[in-house]
Parts: structure tokens; sequence; C-alpha cells
């Protein structure tokens, strides 16, 4: 674990937007952690973790899991580490999640990356994906949609208007839009 203040980029999007594929891209250029708050979720779920059944039930039908437990598992695994910055996807999902992640960590974010897609274009990738995920059906995927509309969105809206947010044309290949991603955090580096 570390003392020193984390380095915490958000990184949003509507589902299968391509957030997890250019974590993977990010950690491979700029060291940092990957933390995919839907991955830790679903880790709780195969780990039986206290609150199992209901964080299942909660992402077959595209909703939110409580804060309290969303941030619970974000804040040990940044604890748990020995790295200081963390790619935080998928997360924060809610202007509740963004008020209770704030409240823990006791700061904002360094960066905002928000990969803007076409809903059809989500729903295309995410029925393709074909890893079994509960909630990769086309009644579940509308649901996504809809609670990412009305929940998410105000989150980017909020960072948008505090100048965090970097918008990211997320049509393309992925190395394409890597090197739109790229700049954001070459930026960064002292
Ligand atoms: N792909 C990627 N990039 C591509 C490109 N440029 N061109 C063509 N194809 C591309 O990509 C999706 C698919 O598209 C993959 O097959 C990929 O190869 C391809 P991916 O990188 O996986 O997209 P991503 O945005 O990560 O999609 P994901 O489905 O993971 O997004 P969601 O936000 O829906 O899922 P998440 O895991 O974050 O959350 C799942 C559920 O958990 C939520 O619905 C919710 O119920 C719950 N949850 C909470 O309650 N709270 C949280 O804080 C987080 C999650
Ligand atoms: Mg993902």
């Amino acid at each position: 674990s570390t003392v020193k203040t984390p380095f915490v980029a958000f990184v949003l999007g509507g589902p299968g937007s391509g957030k997890g594929t250019q974590c993977t891209k990010i950690v491979e250029s700029f060291g940092f952690t990957h933390l995919s708050a839907g991955d830790l979720l679903r880790h709780a779920i195969s780990s039986n973790y206290e609150n199992s059944a209901m964080i299942l039930d909660t992402i077959k039908e595209g909703k939110i899991v409580p804060s309290e437990v969303t941030v619970k598992l974000i804040q040990r695994a940044i604890e748990s580490s020995d790295n200081y910055k963390f790619l935080i996807d998928g997360f924060p999902r809610s202007e509740e999640n963004r008020i209770a992640f704030e409240k823990i960590i006791g700061a904002e974010p360094n960066i905002v990356l928000f990969f803007d897609c076409p809903e059809e274009e989500m729903v295309k990738r995410v029925l393709s994906r074909n890893e079994g995920r509960v909630d990769d059906n086309i009644d579940t995927i509308k649901k996504r949609l809809k609670v990412f509309a009305a929940l998410n969105l105000p989150v980017i809206k909020h960072y948008s208007e505090r100048g965090k947010v970097h918008k990211i044309n997320a049509v393309g290949t992925v190395d394409d839009i890597f090197e739109q991603v790229r700049p954001v955090f070459t930026a960064h580096e002292k």
C-alpha cells in the first residue's frame, strides 16, 4: 500500500464502448493498474462475497450496485496495490457513486476519459463478444443503455463542467482510438 495520494483516471462510456480494451493499451504504455468495477463485482460473485446474490441480480437487470459495495471493492484494490496510478473503468456510474468515491478518496480524479460511441455500435459489439456474461443479451443491453443515459451521462456532464473530460470518438480500429487516448496520458507524464 501507499501513503501517496493516488493518481486516478476514470474511464467512462456506455456498454461495449471499448473501455476495457483501451485500458489494456493504456496499461501497456503508461504503467497504470487497471481496476474494472464490473470485473471486481463479477469476481465478488464468483468468490461468493457476502453480497453475491444481490450483485448478480443487479447486473442481470443492468442496474447499479449500491455505492458502498463498489467503493469498498475499489478502495480495497487501491490499498492492496503497490502502484499509485489507477484506471478506474466503468465507475462512477451515477452521481451517487461519484460523491461516495470522492468522499472516501478525498480527491477528484485527475483525468476523465469518455468513450463516445453510437448505441447501435455498442449493441453490435456486446452481442458479438461471446464471453458468457449474464448481461450480454439484448434485453439487458437495452436496460444498460437506458441506465447509462439516465445516470452516467450526468457524471460526465459534471466533470465536463470542471474541464476534466477528454471525449474520445470510440468508432474506428482499436489502434486508431488509442492514438486519441495516448496524448491525454503523455500530457500528464512528468
Ligand atoms: N471492441 C472493443 N473495441 C473495439 C473497436 N474499436 N472496434 C470493434 N470492436 C471493438 O469492448 C466490447 C467488445 O467490443 C469486445 O468484444 C471488444 O473486443 C470489442 P470492451 O472493451 O469490453 O468494452 P467495455 O466498454 O469495457 O464494455 P463492457 O460491456 O465491459 O461495459 P459495461 O460498462 O456495460 O460493463 P461493466 O463491466 O463496466 O459493468 C457491468 C455491470 O456491472 C453494469 O451494467 C452494472 O450492473 C454493474 N456495475 C455496477 O453496478 N457498478 C459499477 O461501478 C460497475 C458496474
Ligand atoms: Mg468492460
